[in-house]
């Protein structure tokens, strides 16, 4: 079977699991990185950041597309440093002209067949789906977001619920890792002891970021949430998926973003109620976790 070409839309630099999610694609033979966006707040330090990973994993020839800071509607501060930039002493030179928008639309034109796999905010997909609606039309997504049966809304999608709505709209296939399903997969300390103890040269680089990661979140976890979309890609069976409609919840004062699985009793109002994404309902946990310590700290 032929790889599976991806595009990677990335807020690289605040949760270290967005830099586990590249490396496990990295890693991974049965896919082909075409590209990796930016955006997010200060798209450019986290363009810088995804360039200092590809150069210690020696893949420098992928580009890294600065993309969108500030959301549709939401306004954000675009100038503040992600805390995983902290580290960052060389300035990288961009290896990309093109902004975020424009490779993810030159990508697709290339070859439709790429997967753009969204795992930040949701911008720079959907300003690439008002200007290219026909390459949407036919694509495919997939993205870690949302969170299904929760009553409150997940980062990525609060973030920018605009970007989310527009995309949903677009007419691709998307399909969502939600929080839900990624946040079962938390390393123990006993894992995350045995990654510390890794030796080469891009597993200690992981490691200094993912030590950042833990000492400024209050999460205080490393939880699989963005490698999640990257795993499924390489394994499908990882996850079982199921066809729903999903709406984005635009304006409620405590649920804005919140994504809604519209079931309702009411059966003339369901007839309207046409499936529009697959959502995961549920992973295999061991089979995650052993994907992403195989490949990215060869444990
Ligand atoms: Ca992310």
């Amino acid at each position: 079977m032929g790889k599976t070409r991806i595009l990677i839309d990335t807020d690289i630099g605040d949760d270290v699991d967005d830099a586990l999610a590249i490396a496990l694609a990295l890693k991974s033979t049965e896919l082909e990185v075409a590209g990796i966006t930016t955006v997010y707040r200060n798209a450019e330090m986290r363009a810088q950041l995804a360039l200092q990973l590809l150069h210690v994993m020696g893949a420098t020839d992928i580009p890294v597309a600065t993309g969108i800071g500030q959301p549709i509607r939401n306004k954000v501060d675009s100038t503040v440093i992600p805390h995983q930039c902290r580290n960052i002493k060389t300035t990288y030179p961009p290896n990309c002209s093109l902004h975020a928008v424009e490779l993810i639309i030159a990508t697709l034109r290339e070859d439709p067949d790429t997967v753009l796999v969204p795992i930040g905010p949701f911008t720079n997909i959907a300003i690439a789906a008002k200007l290219a609606p026909e390459l949407f039309a036919r694509s495919r997504i997939v993205a870690m977001g949302g969170a299904f049966g929760a009553v409150y809304p997940e980062y990525n999608i609060m973030c920018d619920p605009e970007a989310a709505n527009i995309v949903l709209s677009s007419g691709a296939r998307v399909e969502f890792v939600g929080l839900d399903v990624t946040a079962q997969c938390v390393l123990s300390e006993n894992e995350v002891d045995r990654i510390y103890h890794c030796s080469g040269a891009a597993e200690r680089y992981l490691c200094s970021l993912m030590d950042i990661w833990l000492h400024t979140s209050i999460a205080g976890k490393v939880t699989l949430h963005d490698p999640l979309a990257i795993a499924y890609l390489v394994d499908p069976g990882l996850l079982n998926m199921r066809s729903v409609p999903v709406a984005v919840e635009m304006d409620g004062e405590m649920t804005r973003g919140l994504t809604a699985v519209l079931r309702t009793p009411f059966r003339q109002r369901q007839a309207e109620l046409e499936d529009n994404a697959r959502i995961a309902v549920d992973v295999n946990v061991p089979k995650a976790k052993e994907i992403l310590l195989s490949r990215v700290f060869n444990m």
